[in-house]
């Protein structure tokens, strides 16, 4: 007989319960993404052994020199709670094939050699000691696995690749208690067929009903990746994956860092988009955290502890005319967020609310306020930003 229709409301890929999975995520807007690895000893970007071209017997000897410190995942969780980061998603394997977690599938792992413990154990404690949501990233690409460059052609390698592949992904999702986001990266070089996608991200489903996973098994899954840039590709099932560099992985020399005031930024426009932002730390190899992610986490930190109501939870929002301002809104409140402060006086042309009153979201602060037909001047206001690194004006309307 055919499913009831509830029971087919409720299949995991239905958008029922999709939404169902995915309110938490909606709701948190803002991720720290970790990338950790042997990579994180060389100091240079983790494709080195890629683009340097390190043989595997010379690069897997990285290994013996990967030593972290005690818990270095409680100072990664706390300075994603203090930046109003809500859930975080680190690399438990990333191209480099080397395993933070315990696995039964090889001995290139770091409880089985230098480090010599569980690291995806002490992340998931440390995560879940400070209330945040737990996400595992996981590279299908293993430039370390035999059968990595002849899986294509030869099927006995394409088998035992992908075995090997799967049982480290029930692994991940068996012995670590509830996982809340599975976030695969790079397919290459076999397809979703290839990978037997569909039949691996049942078997995770099956083990983890409320997990939500991203498109990069080729399967669509929950949400899409646009990566090193915002786009609202899939109505609000999506998440821009960014650096604060250029790096993902430690690089002792790129200096390029982005300003809290590009973060909050970004963190804003995904929020008028209705998606989220995963915003990426890439710690050295014994877990520390870069000073300069620090100082700008910290400064994103300020900002959302005072003024997280114009980005948590937030409504889809239309109003975008400003180069000096970026709009969102919740219900009828407009969030006017002030990134290059004119002055006293602030304006919004073509609003079509009326507006009812505005404050300081920081403060409560009144904000006087002027509506003309096509014009709203806020007036009275402090000649120098009362907030850093971006200030937002609270308006509430009597409609959208
Ligand atoms: O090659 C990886 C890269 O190192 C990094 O992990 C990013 C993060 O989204 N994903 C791949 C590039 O798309």
């Amino acid at each position: 007989a055919a499913p009831a229709a509830s029971a087919l409301a409720m299949q995991p890929t239905s958008e029922a319960d999709r939404e169902r999975r995915m309110k938490w995520w909606h709701e948190a807007r803002f991720g720290m993404f970790i990338h950790w690895g042997l990579y994180s000893v060389l100091g240079r970007h983790e494709w080195a052994m890629e683009q340097e071209g390190i043989p595997v017997a010379e690069y897997e000897k990285l290994a013996t020199q990967f030593k972290p410190k005690p818990t270095p995942a409680k100072e990664w969780a706390a300075l994603a709670k203090k930046a109003g980061m809500k859930y975080m998603v680190m690399t438990t394997k990333h191209h480099e094939g080397f395993c933070h977690f315990n696995t039964s599938t090889t001995k290139y792992c770091a409880p089985k050699t230098a480090a010599g413990r569980d690291l995806v154990k002490e992340y998931v404690d440390a995560v879940r000691a400070e209330g945040l949501r737990v996400g595992f990233y996981f590279s299908l690409m293993d430039w370390h696995h035999p059968d990595g460059a002849r899986c294509v052609k030869d099927e006995q390698a394409r088998r035992r690749f992908v075995d090997y592949v799967h049982t480290q992904a029930r692994e991940l999702m068996t012995n670590y208690g509830k996982i809340d986001v599975l976030w695969y990266d790079v397919p290459w070089p076999l397809t979703a067929e290839g990978w037997e996608s569909e039949k691996m991200n049942a078997m995770v489903r099956k083990l983890q009903p409320d997990i939500i996973m991203n498109n990069r098994s080729k399967v669509p899954e929950d949400f899409d990746t646009p990566e090193q840039r915002i786009e609202a590709s899939k109505g609000r099932n999506w998440e821009a994956c960014m650096t604060m560099n250029d790096s993902w992985g430690y690089h002792k020399a790129d200096d390029n860092w982005k300003s809290p005031k590009a973060c909050v930024r970004n963190l804003l426009t995904c929020a008028r988009q209705g998606g989220n932002y995963l915003l990426n730390i890439g710690p050295t190899a014994d877990g520390s955290i870069p000073p300069e992610s620090v100082k700008i986490l910290t400064a994103v930190g300020a900002w959302t502890a005072k003024n997280g109501a114009a980005v948590y939870g937030t409504d889809p929002c239309s109003v975008s005319r400003s180069n000096y301002m970026s709009f969102t809104r919740k219900g009828n409140t407009l969030f006017a967020n002030v990134h290059f402060w004119p002055g006293s006086e602030v304006a919004i042309g073509g609003l079509r609310s009326k507006v009812l009153s505005a404050k300081l979201l920081a403060t409560g602060a009144p904000v006087k306020f002027e509506q003309e037909e096509f014009r709203v001047k806020f007036t009275g206001l402090p000649v120098n930003a009362p907030d850093s690194p971006i200030t937002t004006i609270a308006v509430e309307c009597d409609g959208e």
